[in-house]
Formats: C-alpha cells, sequence, structure tokens
C-alpha cells in the first residue's frame, strides 16, 4: 500500500490538532450547522436535517501535514455536495459566483477550502467513524472529511459553513490566526502534490513538522476525552 509523498503510517488515529491539550467544546442541546456569507437570508441546518439525506460510506486514510497517515478509516455521513446542491446553493442568489467556502469548528478552527475542492466525491459531512458515532477527539457532533487534502481542511466539531465570492480573510482566535500564519499552511493542501507550505517547498518543512508530532500529540492526548 502506497502513502502520499513525505508521509508515514500511525497505527491508530490520534487526538491532533490547533486544540492542543484543551479538551473538546462543549456541543449544544439541538447541534446544528449555521451557514452564512453570500446567501439570501443566514440560516441553520439542524444535524437531524443530514438525516433526511442520502448518506455514503467511505474508506480512506487520513493525511496530517506534520507527516502522519492513518489508514483505512471508515466514515459514514453525508457528501457535501449533497448539502451544498440541497440546501446552500438554493440560498444563494442567482449569478453569485462562489469560489471559497469555509468551514468552522464550535473551537474557533476555521478552514477555508476552494469551492471545487470542497465539492470534490470524497468531501464528506461525516457523523460516525468506524460504526460509531464520532468520538470528542474526532470531531463530534459532525465534522469535515476531506481525504485528498491535508487533515488541517478537515474541520472537527462543525458548526458553520460560510460560502464566499473570493478568498476570505483569516478569522477566529489571533492563536490560531498566528500559528496558521507560521505554519504558512497551503490554500490546497493536495497530499499527493505534497502542498505543505505555500512559501516552501515540501521537503525544506518535512523535517520541521516530523520533529512536531510527538510533542503535539502528546498535548492533544491530555485534553482527550477518552481519559
Ligand atoms: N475544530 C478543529 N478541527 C480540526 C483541528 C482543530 O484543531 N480543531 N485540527 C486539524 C488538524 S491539523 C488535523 S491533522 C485533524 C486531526 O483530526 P483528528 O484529531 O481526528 O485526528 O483535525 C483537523 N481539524
Ligand atoms: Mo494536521
Amino acid at each position: 500500500m502506497t502513502l502520499p509523498p513525505g508521509q508515514r503510517r500511525v497505527d491508530d488515529l490520534p487526538r491532533f490538532g490547533t486544540h492542543l491539550s484543551r479538551p473538546a467544546p462543549s456541543i449544544p442541546n439541538d447541534p446544528g450547522i449555521k451557514v452564512r456569507g453570500a446567501v439570501n437570508e443566514a440560516f441553520e441546518l439542524p444535524l437531524h436535517a443530514l438525516e433526511d439525506l442520502p448518506h455514503r460510506e467511505l474508506t480512506a486514510d487520513f493525511h496530517c501535514v506534520a507527516g502522519w497517515s492513518a489508514t483505512d478509516l471508515v466514515w459514514e455521513g453525508v457528501p457535501f455536495e449533497t448539502v451544498y446542491r440541497t440546501h446552500i446553493e438554493p440560498a444563494i442568489p442567482a449569478a453569485t459566483p462562489i469560489t471559497h467556502v469555509a468551514f468552522r469548528g464550535l473551537d474557533g478552527y476555521r478552514a477555508v477550502l476552494q469551492l471545487d475542492d470542497a465539492l470534490a466525491d470524497d468531501v464528506l459531512i461525516a457523523l460516525h467513524l468506524n460504526g460509531r458515532p464520532l468520538d470528542s477527539d474526532h470531531g463530534a457532533p459532525a465534522r469535515l472529511v476531506s481525504p485528498r487534502q491535508y487533515g488541517y481542511m478537515s474541520t472537527k466539531h462543525l458548526c458553520r459553513i460560510e460560502v464566499h465570492t473570493s478568498e476570505p480573510r483569516p478569522t477566529g482566535p489571533l492563536r490560531n490566526r498566528m500559528l496558521l500564519r507560521l505554519l504558512g499552511r497551503h490554500p490546497r493542501a493536495r497530499v499527493w502534490q505534497e502542498e505543505r507550505n505555500q512559501d516552501l517547498p515540501a521537503w525544506v518543512v518535512r523535517p520541521a513538522y516530523r520533529a512536531l508530532i510527538a510533542p503535539v500529540a502528546a498535548l492533544c492526548a491530555r485534553g482527550s476525552g477518552d481519559r
């Protein structure tokens, strides 16, 4: 089995992210996804509305830009394209050229995807992982999964989707924006093209990222809901 360039396999999917040791955010009683941006009117898509859409099971590998890959994860959820076509697109005024979609988590995390990357056929709003509802480590109650892009595009604890007509500026906690700036994350993040960094070639950043894996994973495990 081949992994994308510069990736190494790990046996279990770690809890990993800019949340570091902070515990997962608490989930509202009636969770939903707010839709904002270039829509006629802001609205909320209750998660139970996703239950009525056709679900899909997807087996895919998951690749973090730091260099670890978890293989053969079984996700289940609704293709983002389905949600977009049935619920979001109808709310966008005619002839509004959407170019980017931002996905935000309950912890303030935000990832911006080009619309065409977000509409790829393997991008899901996942509700289950390996046969069980998503747990707090991996993005309960719902998360984006975009397996052909580095993990930082796959927003956990998804609570808000924004549609934009140009690339939006970063928002969210200052800590996150500084981290992202520092990491120079690539706007497309395609793993097979090794788009790790927007300024530097992949081979330059590989060792620096790799050195971060153990300390970041150890910190993140401290906030795990598993313990
Ligand atoms: N809400 C939120 N989503 C996030 C992150 C985060 O810090 N917060 N980190 C991202 C990064 S860098 C990675 S590699 C994956 C890790 O997902 P996992 O914790 O399920 O392994 O989540 C991504 N999505
Ligand atoms: Mo990551």
